[in-house]
């Protein structure tokens, strides 16, 4: 980061699940008092607000197999310019999501300034899906394809030329639950895919040392896309597709300083916190704290 300046967004997206609530999440970040926890750390925060997103009850959702694609389309758009220009302004973009479709949009907008980036995704899920093989229709589990350059054309061309992103510089830690169209993509597209099995075999630590050379190996940038459904339920209830068996606060908070440690992130993201099913702001807090971590937060 150059001037240890972050400017920070919310998307109130939640067009892209199937439950409402995670619209409301870039507040529930807010009120668990992220600003206060970066300018503590010494960073200059500007807080753009949130962008404006549709609201699902005063809209068809249109086609069952892209569900509410059209919306999702635009607001990703606007997303894309947004990071854009937050990078051109020298400030590190933090994005509060809001499912995990607002990563097309921030990704899109990200990597018009590198030519080569990495990605490391925290999911419970794979997040590969495109209209033919999820079960859902559901677009927060596509956007990793769809940043691949698998999916609708509308959807693989916002903020520029696809693919955004190469398979082989891709990441996915803490995965649990993967369709069977996404397992045989993550085969044949030799995407690197460390299980909940990988960590628990591996330890975090190893995990995180791996997953670094793969994203920083021929790249210029690394982002940072973490879905806080890749935490255990324990730790994180509010999410709207929790999954049991995740990672531990712990091993979260081991992930985020290694990241710090390196200095190779170049944006992030944070996604799925879900206020409604959440207890007492749990998950949000959760958030913050990695929040916090990765952006070098530290015991002594
Ligand atoms: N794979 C399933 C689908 O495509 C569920 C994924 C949605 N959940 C998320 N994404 N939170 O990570 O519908
Ligand atoms: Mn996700
Ligand atoms: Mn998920
Ligand atoms: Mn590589």
């Amino acid at each position: 980061m150059r001037n240890n300046e972050i400017a920070m967004v919310g998307v109130p997206m939640d067009l892209g699940a199937d439950r409402r609530g995670v619209d409301m999440g870039p507040s529930a970040i807010r009120y668990a008092s992220v600003k206060e926890k970066l300018a503590g750390l010494g960073y200059r925060v500007k807080d753009l607000g949130n962008l404006v997103v549709p609201t699902p009850e005063s809209m068809d959702a249109g086609e069952n197999k892209l569900k509410y694609m059209r919306e999702i389309t635009a607001v990703s758009r606007e997303l894309a310019e947004t990071t854009d220009q937050v990078v051109q302004s020298g400030c590190f973009p933090l994005i509060l999501g809001g499912d995990h479709s607002i990563a097309i949009g921030s990704i899109a907008g990200v990597a018009r300034h590198h030519k080569r980036m990495g990605v490391i995704w925290f999911d419970a899920h794979g997040d590969l899906n495109t209209s033919k093989t999820s079960p859902s229709g559901n677009i927060h589990g596509m956007p990793l394809a769809i940043s691949l350059g698998w999916g609708h054309p509308d959807l693989v061309n916002i903020g520029g030329v696809s693919p955004k992103l190469r398979p082989e510089d891709v990441v996915i830690i803490g995965a649990r639950q993967l369709d069977e169209g996404e397992r045989t993509l993550i085969r044949e597209q030799g995407i690197h895919v460390f299980t909940m099995h990988d960590i628990d075999r591996m330890g975090m630590g190893p995990v995180m040392e791996e997953a670094l050379q793969i994203v920083t190996d021929g790249t210029d940038g690394v982002h940072l896309s973490l879905d806080l459904d890749s935490l255990d339920p324990v730790d994180a209830p509010g999410v709207g597709t929790p999954v049991a068996g995740g990672i531990t606060y712990r091993e979260s908070h081991l992930a985020m300083e290694i990241l710090a440690e390196t200095g190779v992130l170049t944006s992030a993201e944070f996604v799925e916190v879900n206020p409604i099913l959440d207890h007492g702001n749990r998950t949000a807090k959760a958030a913050v704290a990695l929040i916090g971590s990765v952006f070098g937060e530290k015991v002594l």
